[in-house]
């Protein structure tokens, strides 16, 4: 069938507009009406050329929400009318990182899904008789795709699409973080860098886990607002500081009876090798624990003295906040509509298909947090 979606034909190029083609669900596969997608800055990352898996040409996007139109042969656990939220990160339920219990990066697909395919290696999309790489496994900037079944979370169907769609992503990715793999206690110390459409559901997910400082760092100073707004309790721009950062940091967290300081938590928002090391620095010595969430460009390395970590400070990383997708993703979508978390506020812009590029535009221009594309 012919569907509209806006293509990456080559990086650093705008996206564009065009019909092409999308094949229906082969066995195990669903195909779903996309309503609506967020863009996130790992899409802005891929179409820039930075991302050492971009393949080109693509349709991106997979921050999505939508409607379940049509099943393959042996789908069970969705059907004809499920409205859906599209997995990058799936949940097989029988691969040996799913039964680990020690992680949520699920391996029964990524090898396929990170050349571009479906699991059979081929894709369902193509453009004149030529195939275009599907992208994380979602392909949301399509106004219909298609998915293994593995690959997408039922959630209940009273749930706006033009906010839940943002749970695909930034909002798992954060608040997950916090829970699942920072695993924050009450009174934490926290710092957060980065406070865009992922650090802002960071700090909304450090209020909810009872942090009692949640420092905010950008150097964009309109951020400031916005992370108080979720829970920040301090904010610092480091071009205005006026001296080093990590140094900084650390006496904003000294107290009389602990004249050392740091933090006992700390988020890479950024997706910048130096902030991640200023990030592992600001911890605490002894226990401080730094969260790396940002994606950092093709051959960007980290360091840091390894007495950083010897001392007792912790490097860890979190792909999709540690969620197990078919199984918390419908629970985010309750915390939502249970006004637990906010989302509303963070989506900024709401532009139709053809405008897509300007919400890439607004989040290069810091203008935005999160612009959602409704079809
Ligand atoms: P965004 O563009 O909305 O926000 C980035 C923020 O970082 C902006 O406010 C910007 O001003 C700030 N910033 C940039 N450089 C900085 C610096 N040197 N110091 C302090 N602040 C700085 O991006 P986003 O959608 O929030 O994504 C953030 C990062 O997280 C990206 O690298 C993205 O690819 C990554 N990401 C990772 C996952 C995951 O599962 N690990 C999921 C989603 C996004
Ligand atoms: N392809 C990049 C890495 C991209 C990356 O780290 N992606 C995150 C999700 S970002 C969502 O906005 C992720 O989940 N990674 C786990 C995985 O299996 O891809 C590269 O550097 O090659
Ligand atoms: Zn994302």
């Amino acid at each position: 069938m012919d569907v509209r979606a806006a293509v990456a034909t080559a990086a650093g190029k705008p996206l564009e507009i065009m019909t092409v083609q999308l094949e229906g669900p082969k066995a195990g596969e669903v195909m779903v009406e996309i309503k609506a997608t967020g863009i996130c800055h790992t899409d802005e990352f891929t179409l820039s050329g930075a991302d050492p898996e971009g393949l080109f040409p693509a349709i991106l996007g997979h921050e999505g929400a939508g409607v379940v139109v049509d099943v393959g042969p042996g789908v069970t656990s969705v059907k004809k009318g499920d409205h859906v939220i599209p997995l990058y990160t799936p949940e097989c339920r029988q691969c040996p990182s799913c039964l680990s219990r020690k992680t949520n990066l699920c391996t029964a697909i990524r090898s396929t899904q990170g050349q571009g395919l479906m699991p059979d290696g081929t894709s369902r999309f193509s453009l004149n008789g030529k195939p275009l790489h599907h992208y994380m496994g979602c392909s949301t900037f399509a106004n219909f795709t298609v998915l293994p079944e593995i690959a997408v979370a039922k959630v209940r169907e009273d749930a706006p699409f033009d906010k839940i769609c943002y749970i695909g992503c930034g909002v798992t990715t954060g608040i997950g973080a916090v829970f699942n793999t920072a695993k924050v206690e009450i009174g934490s110390k926290t710092i957060v860098f980065g406070l865009g459409g992922i650090g802002l559901n960071v700090i909304q997910g450090l209020r909810l886990a009872g942090a009692d400082m949640i420092i905010g760092v950008d150097l964009n100073n309109d951020r400031k607002a916005w992370g108080e707004r979720f829970g920040m309790t301090h904010f610092v721009n480091p071009k205005e500081i006026g001296k080093d950062l990590v140094p900084y940091l650390v006496d904003m967290t000294k107290t009389p009876a602990d004249q050392i300081g740091g933090a006992d938590y700390t988020f890479d928002c950024t997706g910048n090798v130096t902030v991640m090391r200023q990030a592992l620095e600001a911890c605490h010595r002894g226990w401080g624990v730094s969260v790396i969430i940002g994606v950092a460009p093709a051959g960007a390395e980290i360091s840091t003295r390894p007495f950083q970590l010897v001392t007792g400070r912790v490097w860890k990383g979190s792909a999709f906040g540690g969620a197990r997708g078919r199984t918390d993703v419908p629970k985010i979508v309750d915390w939502y509509m249970d006004k637990k978390i906010e989302i509303d506020p963070m989506i900024t812009h709401l532009l139709p298909l053809e405008d897509i590029n300007k919400g890439f535009d607004l989040m290069h221009e810091g203008k935005s947090i999160r612009s959602v594309v409704v079809y």
